[in-house]
């Protein structure tokens, strides 16, 4: 099976794009989708899941869910982790009857992808997410007002970032006092290992998304970094159903990252590959910037080689993207905009479709 184009998509009457919109970038194969009104730890029903349906008209599959997220009770390792664990068994058995095969999570305590600007001015008259590095350093409740303010204003909601969670930020913060590093290991490993049965039974391969910055921050513990903690990550828990979501732009936002290098180590357990360009600054700041090689410090053009050398069957997606021509606050999600992804998408197939070329190969949707 050749590699996939996916598109994410935050569903009808929660995306201002539209799957008609959508459908005509060319190459588009899947929506990678979501229910977002889910909370942390909750059932997806089958009648809920499918409403999905919406997307065959459209020929786009439903094969990558992103994300399922995992409750705090989880990450922390509280007895009641195991009946949130039933519950994501549950929703897993669900998905699969729906021929999902693949399942986006993070195992980043508390906050998800973290940002001090959701629109910094690119230079060129677009914007992009921006990551000032003195912003994000002790005030954890200044950050995550920032966001919610702007989820308030906009009536929008992040996944992630749910009002309901970030209201009980100092509880939280309490509850993961214990939480180190070995420890956030050692409950991963254990949540691992109790899905890994339910992988095998239902066909779907569980794929971590790297930490968004790939370091800690407010004094949390984050796990998947580098290239030696995705080893440790993949050996810890040795199944082929055991997989990555291998985001470029996350783990390259440390420059020491090079996302090329861990494409060819372990291209046989990466479900799904999320492809970003960022622009590194001096003082340690970094933007999001354009797919094009040259506008970023990721090496889009290496990765994107390094996929199709190892011979990629998975998922591919743009991740984030600058906001363009009328894309801004109020009319747009973050990083999540119609245009710049649709870019992305060109410019990625462009690469790919010469290097199949060049391999005498056809190419193919
Ligand atoms: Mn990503």
């Amino acid at each position: 099976m050749p590699m996939q184009m996916g598109f994410r998509w935050y569903g009808e009457g929660n995306d201002k794009i539209k799957l008609s919109d959508i459908k005509q970038i060319p190459g588009v194969t899947s929506i990678v989708w979501a229910l977002h009104h889910k909370m942390p730890g909750e059932v997806w029903e089958v009648e809920e899941i499918a409403v999905q349906k919406q997307l065959e008209p459209y020929g786009f599959n439903m094969d990558v869910v992103e994300s399922v997220n995992v409750h705090d009770d989880i990450k922390i390792g509280k007895p009641t982790r195991d009946m949130y664990i039933e519950n994501y068994k549950t929703t897993m058995r669900n998905l699969s009857k729906f021929g999902v095969k693949v399942i986006c999570y993070n195992f980043m305590p508390i906050f998800d992808w973290t940002r001090s600007n959701l629109f910094h001015p690119v230079g060129d008259g677009s914007t992009a997410l921006f990551y000032e590095k003195n912003m994000i350093q002790d005030d954890y409740n200044a950050m995550a007002k920032y966001i919610l303010d702007f989820t308030e204003k906009y009536n929008m909601s992040f996944p992630g970032w749910e009002p309901e969670r970030m209201a009980k930020l100092d509880q939280l913060f309490k509850d993961y006092a214990g939480v180190d590093h070995e420890k956030l290991w050692a409950n991963l490993k254990y949540f691992l290992e109790a899905l890994m049965p339910t992988c095998e039974e239902t066909g779907i391969k569980m794929a971590i998304h790297m930490d968004d910055p790939p370091w800690d921050i407010f004094g949390l513990p984050r796990l998947l970094t580098n290239g030696e903690n995705i080893d440790r990550f993949l050996k810890m828990v040795d199944n082929p159903y055991n997989c990555l979501t291998l985001c470029s732009g996350s783990l390259n936002a440390d420059p020491n990252n090079n996302v090329a290098d861990i494409v060819r180590k372990h291209c046989d357990r990466i479900a799904f590959a999320h492809i970003r360009n960022v622009k590194h600054f001096p003082n340690g700041d970094f933007s999001e910037a354009s797919h094009r090689d040259c506008d970023g410090d990721t090496g889009i053009l290496d990765i994107l080689k390094a996929y199709h050398d190892c011979g990629f069957e998975g998922y591919i997606r743009p991740d984030h993207g600058r906001h363009l021509w009328d894309e801004g606050p109020g009319n747009v999600r973050p990083g999540y905009g119609l245009y710049d992804r649709a870019l992305g998408i060109m410019y990625m197939l462009g690469v790919w479709d010469m290097l199949d070329k060049l391999e005498g190969k056809k190419t193919t949707v």
